[in-house]
């Protein structure tokens, strides 16, 4: 009898392996669109699979001052990655497949926010990302996966950041973007206001630096906003921000490897760095489909260079945001934003693990990984 349920166990297995193998090859346009098809687990429901690194969507867009449409941004992101696999991962400028290394990378799903109400969707990230970073990873049970965010709206940064900052203490930012977004509520003067009004897309750096999240070492790259006055840039620089201008990637004596020198020179490159990319630092003839577009960006290719001029910085967190594809053509601007993922993902798995002494908050950090164990 055992004999037989024996043959039968090893007959369906290989049942199996030749059903894989018959029907398991998709083509990059064929199957449901996980990012660059990637394994799909629903990681704030499910605790039991461990990873590395993982894509998080955030399909938030009711904090923008202009176009609405960034929900739609990770959906759109997804299914311009699908030309990523595993099989042709290999970035040829970082002479690394990120997909084929150490790390394992899932894509997460979604964080279920509210449209209708921007405080209960906030309280919603502030409790998705704290619970997303409080698992151990799978190389190392001391140290928490890290995350690419796809957005939404760029306001999901600052719930994703208060999560590391309990893990990491203060961080620096790199932010590449048109805008400043360090600005305060006193910016939008209006007769109509509230506490939850004061926090959108345009000021959640200046409410990351009320919070104590940041560092002195941040960096802006690719400014080239409209202003209220030069007292804007005064602010700026009040909350310890250096601003490398769009211009500075072509004019005279400056260029991609002044801004890459720059970047290196102002943000140490062993300590907690959040990179976070609006893709509206692309010119608008490449990034169309986004909320608030401004004549004169990057090209693509020079925010990649870029992107691969700093890999080696300590990324801990990161994302890329402002990508409504209602705007877009040709999935033009969310081919970018895919490739900026890849680009982000590439210099996570490359520069390897992370020290487990960056961690500040070790006790609260191994209390939350112990108790997921527990759960195990
Ligand atoms: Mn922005």
């Amino acid at each position: 009898m055992k004999l037989l349920i024996l043959l039968s166990v090893i007959t369906i297995a290989f049942a199996n392996i030749d059903l894989q193998s018959k029907w398991g090859d998709l083509w990059p346009f064929q199957g449901i669109a996980t990012f660059a098809h990637l394994q799909h687990f629903p990681c704030l429901i499910n605790n039991k699979e461990k990873f590395d690194i993982g894509l998080i969507g955030v399909p938030f867009d009711t904090a923008v001052s202009y176009r609405p449409g960034a929900r739609f941004g990770p959906r759109a992101i997804r299914d311009a990655s699908q030309r990523q696999t595993s099989l042709r991962g290999f970035n040829h400028r970082a002479l690394f497949n990120p997909y084929k290394s150490w790390a394992k990378i899932i894509d997460c799903g979604d964080i279920p926010v509210s449209p209708m109400d921007n405080s209960l969707a906030f309280k919603q990230m502030d409790e998705a990302f704290e619970e997303l970073y409080s698992k151990p990873s799978l190389d190392n049970e001391n140290l928490p996966p890290r995350f690419v965010a796809l957005g939404g709206d760029h306001s999901i940064l600052l719930p994703h950041i208060r999560a590391l900052h309990k893990i990491y203490g203060p961080l620096n930012i790199l932010h590449f973007d048109a805008h400043l977004d360090t600005w305060s509520p006193d910016k939008y003067p209006s007769y109509w206001s509230s506490e939850q009004s004061e926090l959108s897309h345009g000021s959640m750096l200046w409410k990351a630096y009320e919070e104590g999240l940041t560092t002195k070492n941040n960096v802006h790259a690719g400014i080239r906003t409209k202003l209220a006055g030069l007292e804007d840039f005064i602010d700026d620089d009040l909350q310890s921000w250096f601003r490398i201008e769009s211009d500075d990637i072509w004019i005279k004596d400056k260029g991609a490897d002044w801004v890459i020198e720059t970047i290196l020179k102002k943000i140490p490159k062993d300590t907690p760095t959040y990179i976070s990319v609006d893709i509206d630092v692309l010119d608008p003839g490449n990034a169309p489909g986004t909320g608030t577009i401004e004549s004169g960006g990057w090209l693509p290719r020079e925010l990649i260079h870029v992107l691969r001029g700093i890999e080696d910085l300590t990324i801990v967190g990161s994302d890329v945001v402002e990508v409504a594809p209602s705007y877009d053509h040709a999935e033009i601007t969310a081919t970018n934003g895919a490739q900026v993922a890849f680009e982000l993902l590439t210099s996570m798995v490359k520069k390897g693990q992370l020290d487990t002494k960056l961690i500040k908050n070790t006790n609260t950090n191994t209390n939350k990984a112990t108790n997921v164990k527990d759960e195990l």
